[in-house]
Protein backbone atom coordinates (compact mmCIF):
# COMPACT_ATOMS: atom_id res chain seq x y z
CA UNK A 1 0.00 0.00 0.00
CA UNK A 2 2.94 2.36 1.03
CA UNK A 3 4.77 0.91 -2.08
CA UNK A 4 1.98 2.08 -4.15
CA UNK A 5 1.52 5.54 -2.50
CA UNK A 6 4.93 6.37 -3.09
CA UNK A 7 4.85 5.07 -6.84
CA UNK A 8 2.18 7.08 -7.80
CA UNK A 9 3.26 9.95 -5.75
CA UNK A 10 6.94 9.70 -8.08
CA UNK A 11 4.95 8.98 -11.36
CA UNK A 12 3.08 11.87 -10.88
CA UNK A 13 5.73 14.69 -10.06
CA UNK A 14 7.83 12.97 -12.89
CA UNK A 15 5.38 13.12 -15.61
CA UNK A 16 4.62 16.39 -14.82
CA UNK A 17 8.23 17.25 -15.29
CA UNK A 18 8.67 15.40 -18.31
CA UNK A 19 5.54 15.78 -19.36
CA UNK A 20 5.77 16.86 -23.62
CA UNK A 21 6.37 20.24 -24.48
CA UNK A 22 3.34 21.19 -27.39
CA UNK A 23 4.41 22.52 -30.67
CA UNK A 24 3.86 25.26 -31.10
CA UNK A 25 1.08 26.37 -33.07
CA UNK A 26 1.92 28.65 -36.17
CA UNK A 27 -1.09 29.82 -38.49
CA UNK A 28 -0.99 31.26 -42.13
CA UNK A 29 -3.14 34.27 -42.24
CA UNK A 30 -3.57 36.76 -45.53
CA UNK A 31 -5.85 37.92 -47.62
CA UNK A 32 -6.94 35.33 -50.59
CA UNK A 33 -4.01 33.88 -53.08
CA UNK A 34 -1.31 35.59 -51.30
CA UNK A 35 0.11 32.24 -51.17
CA UNK A 36 -0.45 30.76 -47.67
CA UNK A 37 -0.83 27.50 -48.59
CA UNK A 38 2.28 27.39 -51.17
CA UNK A 39 4.46 28.41 -48.62
CA UNK A 40 2.83 26.27 -45.80
CA UNK A 41 3.11 23.57 -48.54
CA UNK A 42 6.67 24.28 -49.48
CA UNK A 43 7.42 24.12 -45.64
CA UNK A 44 5.81 21.27 -44.99
CA UNK A 45 7.57 19.27 -48.49
CA UNK A 46 10.98 20.45 -47.12
CA UNK A 47 10.61 19.08 -43.67
CA UNK A 48 7.85 16.19 -43.90
CA UNK A 49 7.72 15.18 -47.51
CA UNK A 50 3.91 16.12 -47.87
CA UNK A 51 1.63 18.93 -48.37
CA UNK A 52 -1.10 20.66 -46.03
CA UNK A 53 -3.17 21.25 -49.04
CA UNK A 54 -4.61 22.69 -52.49
CA UNK A 55 -3.29 25.68 -54.45
CA UNK A 56 -5.12 27.56 -57.11
CA UNK A 57 -5.17 30.96 -59.42
CA UNK A 58 -9.15 30.82 -57.93
CA UNK A 59 -8.92 32.88 -54.71
CA UNK A 60 -10.67 31.22 -52.02
CA UNK A 61 -9.18 27.81 -52.76
CA UNK A 62 -9.02 26.98 -48.74
CA UNK A 63 -11.93 27.55 -47.27
CA UNK A 64 -11.58 24.89 -44.17
CA UNK A 65 -8.65 25.57 -41.30
CA UNK A 66 -6.31 22.68 -42.20
CA UNK A 67 -3.49 21.95 -39.82
CA UNK A 68 -0.08 19.43 -40.14
CA UNK A 69 0.92 18.46 -36.73
CA UNK A 70 4.83 17.64 -36.16
CA UNK A 71 6.41 19.26 -38.22
CA UNK A 72 10.12 20.10 -37.17
CA UNK A 73 11.85 22.89 -38.83
CA UNK A 74 15.59 23.00 -38.89
CA UNK A 75 17.86 25.49 -39.38
CA UNK A 76 21.74 25.83 -38.82
CA UNK A 77 21.97 23.55 -36.48
CA UNK A 78 18.42 24.48 -34.41
CA UNK A 79 15.21 22.97 -34.77
CA UNK A 80 11.91 23.47 -33.49
CA UNK A 81 8.65 21.30 -34.19
CA UNK A 82 5.43 23.25 -34.85
CA UNK A 83 1.97 22.45 -35.44
CA UNK A 84 1.19 24.31 -38.86
CA UNK A 85 -2.05 25.92 -39.34
CA UNK A 86 -3.10 26.90 -42.97
CA UNK A 87 -6.17 29.03 -42.93
CA UNK A 88 -8.60 30.35 -45.29
CA UNK A 89 -7.88 33.92 -46.97
CA UNK A 90 -9.81 37.04 -45.35
CA UNK A 91 -11.82 39.31 -46.90
CA UNK A 92 -14.31 41.88 -46.59
CA UNK A 93 -16.28 41.28 -49.32
CA UNK A 94 -17.36 37.93 -51.15
CA UNK A 95 -19.04 38.17 -54.80
CA UNK A 96 -19.75 34.53 -56.26
CA UNK A 97 -19.64 36.76 -59.56
CA UNK A 98 -15.75 37.01 -59.32
CA UNK A 99 -15.50 33.28 -59.50
CA UNK A 100 -17.80 33.45 -62.80
CA UNK A 101 -14.69 35.08 -64.68
CA UNK A 102 -12.96 31.37 -63.91
CA UNK A 103 -15.31 29.83 -65.84
CA UNK A 104 -17.35 28.27 -63.02
CA UNK A 105 -20.89 27.47 -63.44
CA UNK A 106 -23.44 29.83 -61.29
CA UNK A 107 -24.38 27.07 -59.13
CA UNK A 108 -20.63 25.85 -57.95
CA UNK A 109 -19.68 29.76 -57.54
CA UNK A 110 -22.60 30.76 -55.35
CA UNK A 111 -21.42 27.60 -53.25
CA UNK A 112 -17.99 28.86 -53.25
CA UNK A 113 -18.86 32.31 -52.35
CA UNK A 114 -21.35 30.58 -48.94
CA UNK A 115 -17.92 28.39 -47.66
CA UNK A 116 -15.65 30.57 -48.23
CA UNK A 117 -17.70 33.25 -45.98
CA UNK A 118 -17.94 30.42 -43.34
CA UNK A 119 -13.78 29.76 -43.82
CA UNK A 120 -13.67 33.24 -42.85
CA UNK A 121 -15.75 32.99 -39.74
CA UNK A 122 -13.21 29.75 -38.89
CA UNK A 123 -9.82 31.75 -39.65
CA UNK A 124 -10.86 34.60 -37.19
CA UNK A 125 -12.10 32.19 -34.53
CA UNK A 126 -8.67 30.36 -34.67
CA UNK A 127 -6.49 33.68 -34.38
CA UNK A 128 -6.86 33.79 -30.15
CA UNK A 129 -5.32 30.44 -30.47
CA UNK A 130 -2.23 31.28 -32.46
CA UNK A 131 1.28 31.24 -30.81
CA UNK A 132 2.79 32.83 -33.76
CA UNK A 133 1.39 34.49 -37.01
CA UNK A 134 2.63 34.43 -40.37
CA UNK A 135 0.96 36.62 -42.28
CA UNK A 136 1.27 36.12 -45.86
CA UNK A 137 1.03 39.35 -48.62
CA UNK A 138 1.02 39.03 -51.86
CA UNK A 139 3.93 41.68 -52.83
CA UNK A 140 2.60 43.09 -56.32
CA UNK A 141 -0.46 44.70 -54.89
CA UNK A 142 -1.13 47.60 -51.97
CA UNK A 143 -0.66 46.66 -48.56
CA UNK A 144 -3.05 49.35 -47.03
CA UNK A 145 -5.99 47.97 -46.96
CA UNK A 146 -8.70 47.04 -44.37
CA UNK A 147 -8.01 43.46 -44.42
CA UNK A 148 -4.45 43.51 -43.77
CA UNK A 149 -4.50 46.27 -41.35
CA UNK A 150 -7.46 44.07 -39.60
CA UNK A 151 -5.53 41.39 -39.08
CA UNK A 152 -2.06 42.80 -37.80
CA UNK A 153 -4.01 45.24 -35.26
CA UNK A 154 -5.78 42.42 -33.87
CA UNK A 155 -2.46 40.61 -33.98
CA UNK A 156 -0.79 43.37 -31.78
CA UNK A 157 -3.60 43.92 -29.80
CA UNK A 158 -3.60 39.99 -28.54
CA UNK A 159 0.50 40.43 -28.43
CA UNK A 160 0.78 37.40 -30.88
CA UNK A 161 4.07 37.47 -32.32
CA UNK A 162 4.47 38.18 -35.85
CA UNK A 163 6.38 37.90 -39.00
CA UNK A 164 5.29 39.30 -41.98
CA UNK A 165 6.29 37.74 -45.50
CA UNK A 166 6.07 39.47 -48.42
CA UNK A 167 5.58 36.90 -51.35
CA UNK A 168 6.06 36.96 -54.72
CA UNK A 169 9.01 38.17 -55.45
CA UNK A 170 9.60 36.88 -58.61
CA UNK A 171 7.46 39.23 -60.14
CA UNK A 172 8.65 42.35 -60.97
CA UNK A 173 5.90 44.58 -59.75
CA UNK A 174 7.06 43.23 -56.23
CA UNK A 175 7.68 45.65 -53.68
CA UNK A 176 8.96 44.25 -50.44
CA UNK A 177 9.68 48.04 -49.39
CA UNK A 178 6.19 49.27 -49.68
CA UNK A 179 5.05 46.04 -47.06
CA UNK A 180 8.16 47.29 -44.91
CA UNK A 181 6.98 51.01 -45.01
CA UNK A 182 2.89 50.14 -44.34
CA UNK A 183 3.99 47.66 -41.19
CA UNK A 184 7.21 48.99 -39.71
CA UNK A 185 7.00 47.28 -36.27
CA UNK A 186 7.49 43.86 -37.56
CA UNK A 187 10.02 42.41 -39.70
CA UNK A 188 9.82 41.71 -43.33
CA UNK A 189 10.91 38.60 -45.13
CA UNK A 190 10.57 38.98 -48.73
CA UNK A 191 10.67 35.18 -50.76
CA UNK A 192 9.03 33.55 -53.31
CA UNK A 193 6.77 30.40 -52.10
CA UNK A 194 6.44 28.88 -55.38
CA UNK A 195 9.73 28.86 -56.51
CA UNK A 196 11.70 28.35 -53.29
CA UNK A 197 13.20 31.92 -53.20
CA UNK A 198 15.11 33.24 -49.92
CA UNK A 199 13.45 30.61 -47.33
CA UNK A 200 16.40 30.37 -45.32
CA UNK A 201 16.03 33.99 -44.19
CA UNK A 202 12.38 33.09 -43.37
CA UNK A 203 13.53 29.72 -41.32
CA UNK A 204 16.26 31.93 -40.08
CA UNK A 205 13.31 34.83 -38.49
CA UNK A 206 10.96 32.64 -38.21
CA UNK A 207 13.03 30.46 -35.33
CA UNK A 208 14.07 33.52 -33.62
CA UNK A 209 10.65 34.58 -33.47
CA UNK A 210 9.95 31.39 -31.85
CA UNK A 211 12.03 31.58 -29.10
CA UNK A 212 9.58 34.70 -27.34
CA UNK A 213 6.96 32.34 -27.33
N1 LIG B 1 4.44 34.16 -59.07
C1 LIG B 1 4.14 33.59 -57.91
N2 LIG B 1 2.93 33.05 -57.71
C2 LIG B 1 2.68 32.50 -56.51
C3 LIG B 1 3.61 32.48 -55.44
N3 LIG B 1 3.05 31.87 -54.38
C4 LIG B 1 1.82 31.51 -54.75
N4 LIG B 1 1.58 31.88 -56.03
C5 LIG B 1 0.36 31.66 -56.81
O1 LIG B 1 -0.71 32.40 -56.22
C6 LIG B 1 -1.94 31.68 -56.35
C7 LIG B 1 -2.56 31.49 -54.99
O2 LIG B 1 -1.76 30.62 -54.22
P1 LIG B 1 -2.32 29.89 -52.91
O3 LIG B 1 -1.17 29.28 -52.21
O4 LIG B 1 -3.46 29.03 -53.26
O5 LIG B 1 -2.83 31.17 -52.09
P2 LIG B 1 -3.64 31.23 -50.70
O6 LIG B 1 -3.18 32.44 -49.98
O7 LIG B 1 -3.53 29.93 -49.97
O8 LIG B 1 -5.12 31.47 -51.23
P3 LIG B 1 -6.56 31.12 -50.52
O9 LIG B 1 -6.52 29.70 -50.08
O10 LIG B 1 -7.51 31.36 -51.63
O11 LIG B 1 -6.73 32.09 -49.42
C8 LIG B 1 -1.58 30.36 -57.05
O12 LIG B 1 -1.83 30.51 -58.44
C9 LIG B 1 -0.09 30.22 -56.79
O13 LIG B 1 0.60 29.46 -57.77
C10 LIG B 1 4.90 33.06 -55.68
O14 LIG B 1 5.79 33.10 -54.85
N5 LIG B 1 5.10 33.61 -56.93
MG1 LIG C 1 -4.95 28.59 -49.36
Amino acid sequence: MVMKIIRNFFKRVFGRLFKEKEDIKLGFYGPPNAGKTSLANRICKDFTGEEIGTISKVPHETRHVQFKEKVEIEYKGKSMTFKMIDTPGIATRIDYEDFLKFKMKKKEAKERAKTATQGIVESIKWLDDMDIVVIVLDATENPYNQVNITIIGNLMARKIPVLIVANKIDLKKASIKKIEAAFPEYEVVGLSAKYGKNLEEFYESLLKLSKKV
